[in-house]
């Protein structure tokens, strides 16, 4: 038998268990081994019934995902899931699938196909396929239904959460949760049903409903789909295939689901969502820092300036337990400040978020505070004001001299440099830069901006941190921007351009919310307040060439006082809730400056829209990956999916521009490049690739391969 599974026996019960760390993956070997273990207890007369449980710290958390890209390019490994199921469901022996950890995928289509299921009270179980951009391809979408009811089926395959144990058994997926040892609870169970007719799952029909019934939950949540996950193929196909299993003979169905299932597994949208899952995991790999390095322990922490950064900071620091000392420099501002997280624990937790215990308990790790005297413990300290090299630096100055050795000194300024922060310190070891996203306690993403300085066990601790805030932390190099504002610079500068050009400021946003961005680029800088962007340029106006083209009608807006959504009117103008319409004012300043400006106006396609900005995204995605200010550009992907409403499903720009393939876009740059000049310079590395007919993601590869 495979070695990733093993048959023993206790008394009359066969135990098989499954080895293949980390996470049981269906991976080739283990149906065959699962198989075989079968057939040797049909075979074995003093077996009356088995246990099939997972080794280590769960049960099988699905097929092996690597799999997949061998299956989309030719080369699948290992026997189809569908006759084992069958299988197992046959066997005149019953099967008791006892679950730990996460039966996920095929890890609950095998779970499924056993005749009853138990689980500890901490396990979780789920069909997750839709986050991969797939179904279940191994009749879940056929089986649930049966256990759970139609509406649960819908609600598991579409959204793809998991639900906990206890909600499993409620809803008919698990028959028993185990509060002792999971193997001796299981075997116990084993015994008591051993000698009894057990059930198939797919000979159940009682939970299918009736037509009517099912209609309605189809067409409810066809509704949401059409709202909340527009344009993505799998979770439709997902509603597919359950309204199949209500419809079709059990056989038909699976066979319905898996021609569903192959379609939507050979589509870009699950090429893109699987590349963004493997991305995930390999951001938080750094070559040259070892995973087994000393870290810091951060027990308590400090923020300096509790505006709307350093307060959202503030509160992710609280939210994971961890104690916060948040400073002002005058009491009012520090009032507004600790008024503004009340507020929002309060909203939080009339919202259900938390209890209100539980937001009260958050709030009360939070100590306000005007001076610098709890500084002096602290493992961790924020900067979060506003950005202004000198003042930060004064801060530092600040914190190298109070602050105890080893503490680790942050900023999470958005532009400005860290080493030129750290030069105010003695120890520009213990320095650097955390910049998060705003609203902080709500966006995942974390740059987190190595100096040239930065200690590896600093380093090592702000991207473990990232995870205990629940962010996802990607190490970034020290240039201008990082990497997050420095690609979205260009981006928004071709929205503008384009409104410039002729393009109406409806259609620039829909182009880009087309692709399957939440908002457009210029909606996006009402947003976040035109100010922000203005201030910066006219802090770096010295550094602009002269004579190469600048957008100018932003600009012109901010000197109007249209900040954006603040003001009431930016691009847009705005109603008392916040609601965006188009503004005939608007259009109007624009046709007059750019008329005394001399810019010819044109008609512009949704296409050249979507690609001058998305090109722009990738252009200087790919500057910034050969200067070495991102370690690969799936950390720019995730940097992008996670900080600026890239849509998942094409994996972020730089996956984006693999899948167009970069011949394509390199020839597109190049058209832009001779018609509106050098700020459209082809990145050298996107030329070099294209040319050697290579992809971001090879690039990636051949680097870590060096390190
Ligand atoms: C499916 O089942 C389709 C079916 O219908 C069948 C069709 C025929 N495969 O996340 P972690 C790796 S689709 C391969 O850091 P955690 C992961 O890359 C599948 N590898 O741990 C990482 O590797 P590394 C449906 C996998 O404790 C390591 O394991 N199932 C898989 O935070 C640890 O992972 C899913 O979508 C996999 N299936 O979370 C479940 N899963 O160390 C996906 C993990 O080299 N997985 N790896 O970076 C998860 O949600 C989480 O990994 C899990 C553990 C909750 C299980």
């Amino acid at each position: 038998m495979s070695d990733l599974v093993q048959l023993t026996k206790q008394n009359n019960i066969a135990i098989i268990t499954i080895n293949n760390p980390p996470v049981n993956a269906l991976s080739p070997g283990v149906p065959e081994g699962i198989s075989e273990a079968i057939d040797q207890i049909a075979n074995d007369p003093s077996v009356k019934a088995a246990v099939l449980i997972g080794g280590g710290r769960t049960f099988i958390a699905g097929a092996d995902i690597k799999e997949f890209g061998k299956m989309t390019t030719g080369k699948p490994r290992g026997a189809g899931l569908l006759p084992l199921l069958l299988k197992i469901e046959d066997s005149a022996k019953p099967v008791i699938v006892a679950i730990h950890g996460t039966a996920f995928g095929g890890g609950l289509e095998v779970a499924m196909s056993g005749h009853y299921r138990v689980a500890v009270a901490g396990a979780q179980v789920g069909q997750p396929e839709v986050k991969l951009g797939i179904i279940p391809g191994a009749a879940g979408t056929q089986r649930l239904p049966r256990l759970a009811g139609v509406a649960k089926a819908v609600e598991m395959c579409t959204t793809g959460n998991p639900v906990k144990a206890n909600d499993a058994l409620k809803s008919g997926i698990i028959d028993k949760i185990i509060d002792s040892d999971l193997l001796a609870g299981a075997i116990a169970f084993a015994n008591e049903v051993a000698a009894k007719p057990a059930s198939k799952t797919r000979e159940r029909n009682d939970k299918l409903g009736n037509a009517a019934e099912n209609a309605a939950v189809f067409a409810a949540a066809r509704e949401t789909l059409a709202k909340k996950q527009r344009g993505l193929k799998a979770p439709q196909a997902a509603i597919d295939a359950i309204e199949a299993a209500t419809k079709m003979p059990f056989e038909e169905g699976c066979q319905f689901e898996q021609k569903l299932f192959i379609d939507c597994l050979f589509s870009d949208q699950s090429k893109s969502l699987i590349h963004v899952f493997f991305s995930e995991r390999e951001v938080s790999k750094i070559p040259d820092v070892p995973k087994d390095i000393k870290l810091i322990p951060v027990n308590s922490a400090a923020v300096i300036g509790a505006g709307t950064m350093g307060g959202g900071i503030a509160m992710v620091l609280a939210n994971a337990g961890i104690p916060v000392s948040l400073k002002e420099t005058d009491q009012a501002a520090l009032d507004r400040g600790l008024a503004t997280i009340k507020s929002n624990y309060d909203n939080s937790a009339k919202r259900g978020r938390f209890t209100p215990a539980d937001a009260e308990a958050r709030f009360k790790r939070i100590k306000p505070t005007l001076s610098y005297d709890d500084f002096a413990d602290v493992d961790l300290v924020i900067e979060a004001v506003f950005e202004g090299m000198a003042l930060k630096k004064e801060i530092f100055k600040d914190l190298d001299r109070i602050c105890k050795p080893g503490a680790i000194l942050a900023s999470n300024t958005s532009t400005l440099s860290i080493d030129e922060i750290a030069s105010a310190t003695t120890r520009p070891e213990s320095v650097i830069g955390t910049h998060f996203f705003s609203p902080a306690n709500v966006m995942r993403l974390l740059e987190i901006v190595r100096g040239k300085a930065t200690s590896k066990e600093v380093i090592a601790t702000c991207m473990n941190l990232s995870k205990t805030l629940g962010k996802i932390g990607v190490l970034v190099g020290n240039c201008r921007g990082f990497v997050g504002n420095r690609m979205f610079g260009p981006y928004r500068r071709e929205a503008q351009f384009l409104v410039e050009e002729g393009a109406s400021i409806p259609a620039v946003d829909k182009a880009l919310t087309d692709f399957g961005f939440a908002m457009g680029p210029l909606a996006t800088g009402d947003l976040a307040g035109l100010d922000v962007g203005w201030r910066i340029r006219k802090e770096y106006r010295h550094l602009e060439k002269p004579g190469v083209r600048q957008p100018f009608a932003e600009d012109k807006l901010c000197e109007l006082g249209r900040f954006g959504q603040k003001t009431g009117g930016g691009w847009y103008k705005y109603d008392e809730n916040r609601k965006a319409s188009p503004d005939p004012e608007v259009d109007a300043l624009v046709k007059k400056w750019v008329a005394e400006a001399g810019t010819p106006q044109r008609q512009i396609s949704a296409e050249e829209i979507a690609d001058r900005c998305l090109y722009a995204l990738v252009n200087e995605g790919a500057r910034i990956l050969e200067e070495g200010f991102a370690l690969r550009a799936s950390d720019i992907d995730i940097i992008y999916l996670n900080g600026y409403g890239f849509p998942a499903h094409r994996g972020g720009p730089m996956w984006y521009a693999d899948t167009v393939g970069l011949k394509k876009v390199l020839a597109r740059v190049e058209e832009f490049h001779k018609a509106h000049g050098e700020l459209w310079e082809p990145a050298p590395l996107l030329k070099r690739l294209a040319d050697q007919g290579k992809s971001f993601a090879d690039f990636g590869k051949q680097e870590s391969a060096a390190r």
